[in-house]
Parts: C-alpha cells; structure tokens; sequence
C-alpha cells in the first residue's frame, strides 16, 4: 500500500535540545523528544509517544541530541604548521612583534603558496575531519593564506572539495584582505586594488565563494581599505565579514553594520557605539575563544554590552596555524563559558543557531525544527548544560541532511 506518511527515519528517546526559541524551554528541549525525518530534512519534532509512522526507527537510548554544530569561523585550508613560533610567543615575542618581522601569517603564505591544491587538500583533510568528530557538520572556510588570485583561488576550490569528500556542509569565505603580501609592502594601494579589482569579482564569477571579509587591524588593513573590499563585494552581490577589533579598536564593527555585514568578529576591543551598531543592522557576534586562549590576551570581548544591545552572539573555533590551532569545535562551548562567562544555553547557542545566522544559513540549519536539514548530533550525556562543562567530548553519533556521518 503507498503510505504518503511514511517518513524515511524517525530517532526516539531522546533529551531534545532544539535550540528552537519557539519552544518555550530553555535549550528548546523536549524530554524524551523524537525527530522524524524526510529527504534529507527534519520533518517532524516532538514527543517520541506520537511520533509518526517511518521506514526506520532509530532508538535513541535517552541520549541528548543537539543540532549538529556549525564551525561559523575557521582558516582551516593552509599549508605548513607554526609550532615553532608559538614556542618563541611562550619565549617571550609578541604576535604582532612575529607578524611584523616577516613570521606569523606571512610563513604559513609561503608554505601554502609552494604547496599544490591537491597537497592542501591531504593536509587540511584531517583538520575538517576533527572538526567533524567533534560534532561539525556545517564549517566555514576561509582563504586569506594565498594572497595572488591563483593561489586564493586555489585555497577556495580546495575547500569546497573538501566538503564534496568530508560530506559537509562548507560556506568558502574569501579573505583576500588577510595581510598584505611582501611582494607589495610598499605598494599597500595597489594590492587593495588587486583585492577589489580581480581576485573579488574572479572568486565571485566563478562561484567560488559565499562571502568576502577582511582583516581590519593595525598589522592588517585600513578602515579605509576595508570600506573599498566592501564596496566592491556588494558589486559582486557578495555579503560580508569581518574581523574586527580583536587586538584593538578600528571601529570595524561600525564599518560592518554600515554594510550590512553577516558578522563581525574576534571583537575584544569592541566599544559600545560599535555594539549598538551591530544590534541595529543585525550583524551577528562571533567570539572566538580558541584566538583568546591561545594569544594569551587579556581584554575580553564585552559580552555584558553585546547582551545589552541583544546582539546575537556567536562561536566558532577560528581554527588557524597561528592564533587558534583548534581542532575540536564541541570544546569552544567550556572555553567560552570560562574564559567568557557565557551561559551554557548561550555557549550551545553559539556553536549552532547563531552560528548559522552568521552565515546566512539560519533557514537551513542550526535549529532542530521541521523543514531544516536533519542535521543532528547525539552525545554520549544526559543534559544540554553539559556541553559547556566537559571539555573535549565527542557526539557518538552526526547526522547531516539527514545521513549518518559516524555512529
Ligand atoms: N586573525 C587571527 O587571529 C588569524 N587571522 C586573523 O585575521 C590569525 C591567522 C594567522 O596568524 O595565521
Ligand atoms: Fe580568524
């Protein structure tokens, strides 16, 4: 007999953070809550007593489950490694001390430059698949390591090919705007123009990527500079990022909002007229715990002013070789309860909700509610608030669009 209702999975028994906020329970949660999917998205959400008909039940076992997390913020495709460096920062040397003395990004530059898309492909592989044991099943990706078109190209090529083998859901960023490449230290003009001119409407034209964003600080680009990257990206029909304010006050928040930026982010130095900004243009706050961490900063992100204005706020792991060598996105959530004093509700907010927002991705994932993707992470723990307690546990089962990835 056909049975139009017959839905392709159905997972019971489960303690059900939806992260929906139209469920009325902090976390969303349904206790003993079951999901019902359909081609690849959630078709149903509610209590496992009146889950409907399905194909296949899946048995829970009282497990908590989440929404699979979304990395909103990561460089993950580059060559080489800078353990060597960050020996010399516990020495003594200052980060930006090692940027302006040729190390820093400029080396992981040169490494990645020399390196094939193929040989950035095997090397970066097992860093998205880190990311995807720890619960990931959306990762942004950024470019920023290559600084010629060819090699920026190559980066944001070699990240979609990533997603097309990992089986992820990847949203490629190019960051073109990263640092200025020494081939043109003393022709700062004529790179941004490069930027603006060729690589941005290039990376557009060949639809490889989702979004552009700059680095706006004193050892990256101008407020100025990265106006001129946002002009040229909203001619490109390009929506934007930033980092903005992470070793010091650039007003780059401000410049975000005026162009209706996603996010902005880092955001340590943020001031108040840069919050209300966000909070009125909806540019979301994406901190980034594992930078903090490993820079061994000082001056936390506001998060009290972020909250005052009701800026959404955001996580990520900003994985990178040099300021956040993060391969694990389900510890971010403790990090920035400690480190942040985020709620554990904000915290698994953060690394799945907001995260999506910041992508532009908030009515495809993120949430567990019908007519997303099945995108849905079962955790060996009981409760939602646990997830910002222990550091470094992994879901025992991920589910994106619906098909198991581990479990
Ligand atoms: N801010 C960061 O923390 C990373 N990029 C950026 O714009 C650092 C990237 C690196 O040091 O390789
Ligand atoms: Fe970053």
């Amino acid at each position: 007999m056909y049975k139009a209702q017959m839905l392709d999975a159905v997972i019971k028994h489960l303690r059900l953070a939806t992260m929906d906020p139209a469920i009325r329970e902090p976390f969303g949660l349904v206790y003993d809550g079951a999901v019902g999917i359909n081609r690849g998205r959630f078709a149903w959400v509610g209590a496992s007593r009146d889950a409907p008909p399905s194909r296949r039940v899946i048995d829970g076992r009282g497990r908590l489950a989440s929404p699979a997390l979304v990395d909103c913020h990561t460089h993950l495709v580059f060559a080489g490694d800078r353990a060597a460096e960050f020996e010399m920062r516990r020495r003594g040397a200052v980060y930006a001390d090692i940027a302006k003395a040729g190390g820093g990004i400029l080396s992981t530059v040169k490494a990645t430059r020399s390196s094939t898309r193929n040989e950035i492909i095997a090397a970066s592989l097992p860093r998205l698949r880190a990311l995807i044991a720890s619960g990931a099943a959306t990762v942004e990706i950024k470019s920023g390591y290559g600084l010629t078109i060819e090699d920026e190209m190559k980066l944001l090529d070699a990240a979609r090919e990533l997603g097309r083998i990992a089986g992820v859901r990847v949203r490629t960023t190019l960051l073109g705007a990263h640092a200025l490449p020494p081939e043109y230290a003393h022709d700062r003009a004529a790179y941004v123009r490069l930027v603006c001119e060729q690589m941005l409407p290039q990376a557009a034209l060949r639809g490889l990527a989702d979004a552009v964003d700059a680095f706006c600080e004193t050892i990256g680009f101008t407020a100025d500079e990265t106006a001129a990257i946002f002009n040229a990206a909203a001619k490109a029909g390009l929506r934007v990022k930033l980092h903005a304010e992470q070793l010091s006050n650039q007003h780059g928040a401000a410049l975000a909002a005026k162009f209706h930026a996603l996010s902005a982010d880092h955001l340590e130095h943020l001031d108040e007229a840069g919050a209300a900004a966000m909070a009125a243009a909806n540019v979301v706050a994406v901190l980034l715990p594992g930078a903090y961490f490993t820079l061994n900063e000082t001056t936390k992100p506001p998060v009290d002013l972020l909250r005052r204005h009701r800026v959404k706020i955001a996580l990520a792991t900003d994985l990178n070789p040099g300021t956040s060598p993060v391969l694990n996105a389900a510890m971010i959530m403790p990090m920035a309860a400690t480190m942040f004093g985020l709620t554990a509700e904000e915290c698994l907010a953060g690394m799945t909700r907001e995260g999506a927002r910041a992508l532009g991705l908030d009515e495809e994932t993120g949430i567990i509610r019908p007519g997303l993707a099945a995108d849905i992470a079962l955790w060996p723990l009981k409760e939602p608030g646990e997830l910002a307690y222990w550091l470094g546990v992994a879901p025992d089962a991920l589910f994106v669009g619906g098909e198991m990835r581990f479990g």
